[in-house]
Formats: C-alpha cells, structure tokens, sequence
C-alpha cells in the first residue's frame, strides 16, 4: 500500500497544535513523529507532502447537507457527485446527507432510495441521517432497525413545513420515546410553521410578496418558542438525546443553554449564514435578488433587540453551540427561485454552502472569535463524535481514517461565482467575501483530492460510513 508522509506541518487538534509529522499507510493515519524522528529512524514514503508553515487539521465533516433534495417543486441543484466534489473544495471529507421520508411513504424504502442516489457517486466519504416526515407505529419501528442495522442513527423531524414534513407535539413525542429507548438523536427543526403559516399567508393578502418578507414571516420568537416546546418535550421523553439543528436566533440560544445548565441531553449546530449575513444586506436587496438568500429559518435582522451574530459566536465558545454546519441546499436562481417570483412562499428554501464553512470559520479565527482548536473541534471533532464516527473520522491519530487537509493560512480565498465557485449554482450565496487562509491541499482516506488548485479525486472514491451512537450520553 502507498505511503505519505506530511513533514514540518502544525498539526491541530481541538487540544492543541503541535509541530509533528504524518505517517499514513494506505487509507489510515499509521504513526505521527516529533520533529527529527523521521530522519533518526530512516521512516520512507512513497510520497513527501511538505507542509511547513502550513497547519495539518482533520479533514472537516459537514453533518447537514441535502444534495438532489426535493423541495418546493424542484430538486436542490448539487447532485452527490457534484456537491461532494464541491465538499472536498472546501476541506471537507465527509457528509452527513439527509434520506427523505414523507408522510405516506416507508421509511426503509426511502433510505434505498438515498443510498442509490449516493453510491458510486461520492468524490468523498457520506453517510445519512433519516428525515422522518411521517410518524407512525411503522416508522417507529423503521427507526429503531435504521439503527440497530443500518448505521443510521439520528432522524429529523420538522415542527415546521406543516403539509410537507410537519410533525405534531404528539408524533415528536412518540419520536423521541423511541429515540430515547434506542439512543438515537432526534435531530429538530425548530421553528413554528403552523403560526408561521398564518403570518404568510397575511401578508401576501396584503401584497407583502418581496424575499425580505420570508424572514419578517418567520420571526426569532418563533425559532425560541419551538426550540423550547422541543426542549420540554424531549424532557418528557426522559432526556431523549436532542440536537437542534440551523439555529439562526439568541431567542433558541437562550433556551439551549439553560436547558444544557440543567444537565439536559441537548445539543445544537448553526450555520455560517447566522455567524455573518443580515436580512438588510441579503434578503432585502432590490428586486427579486433577496431570493438567493431565502433559506429557513431565515437570516435574521441586525436590528432585531437581540445581536444574534454575536450570541451565537459566544455560543460557540461557550459550546452551547457544539457545531457548525451548513444545511447546504442550493436551488439556482433560473428555474428554481425564479417560483417564487411574485410570491416569496414559493422560493424554494436554501443555499449552498458546503464549499466554504472550513473558510468562513477560519476568518472566525482571524477574526478573534474562536481559537485555532476551537475551530477544528467546531467543524472536524465534534461532529464526528455527536454523529458516531469518532475516532475514525474527526482527528488526526494512529488508526484513524487519513482524511486530512493542508491549510495555508498565508494566503487568501477569493469567494465569487468567477473565482472559488465550485458548487452546481448559478450564483453565490457568498459573492465578494475574502477569507484570509486557503484549503491547499486535501486527503481522502490517503488519496489526494485537491491539489495545486485542481481536484484530481474521483468519483466513487467516497464511501458510506456507518455510524454508531452520539459519543456524548452517558
Ligand atoms: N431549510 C432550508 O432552508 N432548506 C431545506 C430544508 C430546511 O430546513
Ligand atoms: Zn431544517
Ligand atoms: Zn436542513
């Protein structure tokens, strides 16, 4: 089997950084040397990676992607084989994608039907969370086989989207039950679509129809009233593990945190888009523009009595924010947004990001909002552990998998749909943005994907990994 050597790199971990060099074997992180110990114990390779000045972190793990999503008529734009290769861009070596269930169809089947779309396609490793969009005796008992045989061990419900993949108090209750006898992760979307739904629909009657009026629909109160009843509920359920998903508001912070004081099993992810964006700098643009950004929940006011960008950098820290994610679901502005012309509610919800979390959350520690470690731990460790893949995936150790990124912190990223652009989108969500800091050279299971500003990966190279339980319940 071929074996690389990374030398003179910084590795990072989330407990420190420390000059050290990679051996990797084949697919797997073999032996990691002090500086002088190769040359004092003749180690050889068949491939010398250099990486001085440059830090050697953990390949990064995005646990909220939806690629050929369907949704409002049309399917999110990244197929695997494009929104993976678009991963791998971004120093990201593995997924996490969502299999659909809607109301009426088997569960079991649909997860089939998300391997299919999958296998054969992936340029890095995946592996699913089961949206449940139907509670019942059947899809119960589908969660509780998802789990103890198929590696897929945390399911999403949605307290909004009533109609689409709407569940009640009643049937999330009945969820987390069963998640809780099983140790699975009941994954929230927390916002209040039945109330939402009544705000819609009010404003179109009175002509409100521009994107920015998706997000006054959609207000953070209704982020925190839902991320509470969820927290109460999963209470009820006796402590059933509860990961709030795309935490866009302080409103939902404040109810993580004091429910996390008390010791609860809850755990919560944002995303890039609630670390940066605005409603007045996004949504709001002139024109129909704003739809680019129309993704739920919705990218909050800087006006609003909360600052919720800086609530959520400090829930970061503070790890009431354990993740960041992207809930990358890109839908171009041609054909797809374009249906919601003349009436926001049927904008297709979601944008792309996969290609550019690493980055984002690096100028977050340009930025002095988050350490170096802190970084790795947000986007490479932590997810690998909340989602069961930990210590295969999410450090860089003896017997892990070499999925590792070379990071040059000396040079900046361009982003903009004529210079880092590499998701199947018409436009970016993230146009104009310079990062300081680049992916510069990437390692899927010890095979080189990025390199020299090329992706030499193929596709098929990813595979699905089978994940076992959060390793954060006692
Ligand atoms: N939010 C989005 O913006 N898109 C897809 C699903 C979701 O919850
Ligand atoms: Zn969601
Ligand atoms: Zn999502």
């Amino acid at each position: 089997m071929a074996r690389t050597l990374i030398i003179n790199g910084t590795v990072v971990s989330p407990t420190g950084r420390q000059l050290i060099d990679v051996l990797i074997d084949g697919e797997t992180v073999v032996a990691m040397y002090a500086p002088g110990q190769v040359e004092a114990q003749g180690v050889t390779a068949d491939t010398v990676i250099d990486a001085l000045g440059k830090y050697v972190i953990p390949g990064g793990i995005d646990v909220h992607t939806h690629m050929e999503l369907p949704f409002g008529g049309t399917n999110a734009s990244d197929t695997f084989e494009t929104g993976s290769r678009a991963a791998a861009w971004g120093g990201v070596t593995t997924i996490v994608d969502f299999a659909v269930q809607r109301y009426g169809e088997n569960v079991i089947d649909s997860l089939g039907e998300w391997h299919a779309k999958a296998a054969g396609e992936c340029a890095i490793d995946y592996a699913f969370h089961q949206i449940v969009g139907g509670i019942d005796d059947e899809a119960l008992k589908a969660m509780r086989y998802l789990t103890e045989n198929e590696g897929v061990t945390s399911f999403k419900l949605f307290m909004a989207y009533p109609g689409v993949f709407y569940s009640d108090d009643g049937q999330i209750l009945r969820a987390m039950q069963t998640a809780g006898d099983i140790g699975a992760t009941i994954m929230m979307h927390a916002e209040n679509g039945i109330a939402i739904d009544v705000l819609v629909g009010q404003a179109i009657a009175r002509g409100e129809t521009d994107p920015k009026y998706h997000s006054y629909t959609r207000p953070s109160l209704l982020e925190g009233e839902a991320t509470h009843r969820a927290i109460i509920l999963s209470q009820v359920a006796g402590n059933a593990p509860l990961y709030i998903v795309h935490v866009s508001a302080s409103d939902a912070l404040l109810e993580i945190a004091a429910a996390r004081d008390a010791g609860r099993n809850v755990f919560a992810e944002t995303c890039p888009q609630y670390l940066y964006m605005t409603l007045e700098e996004t949504l709001a643009k002139p024109g129909f523009e704003g739809a680019k950004w129309v993704c739920s929940p919705p990218v909050r006011s800087a006006h609003d009595t909360h600052h919720h960008h800086a609530d959520l950098w400090k829930g970061l820290r503070t790890n009431d924010i354990a993740i960041v994610s992207t809930d990358h679901c890109p839908f171009c502005m041609k054909d797809q947004k374009e249906l919601g012309l003349g009436n926001f509610s049927k904008i297709p919800n979601g944008m792309g990001g996969v290609e550019h979390r690493m980055e984002l959350l690096y100028q977050g520690v340009v930025n002095g909002e988050l350490t170096l470690e802190r970084w790795v731990e947000t986007c490479c460790t932590t997810p690998a552990r909340m989602f069961g893949m930990y210590p295969k995936k999410g450090i860089i150790a003896p017997g892990a998998d070499a999925d590792i990124v070379i990071w040059d912190p000396a040079t900046q990223t361009r982003i903009g749909i004529n210079d880092k652009h590499h998701m199947n989108i018409d436009h970016s969500s993230w146009e104009g943005y310079v990062i300081d800091g680049k992916v510069e050279t990437v390692l899927s299971r010890g095979t080189v994907v990025i390199a020299d500003d090329a992706y030499v990966g193929r596709k098929g190279h990813g595979q699905f990994v089978r994940r076992g339980l959060s390793q954060y319940l006692v």
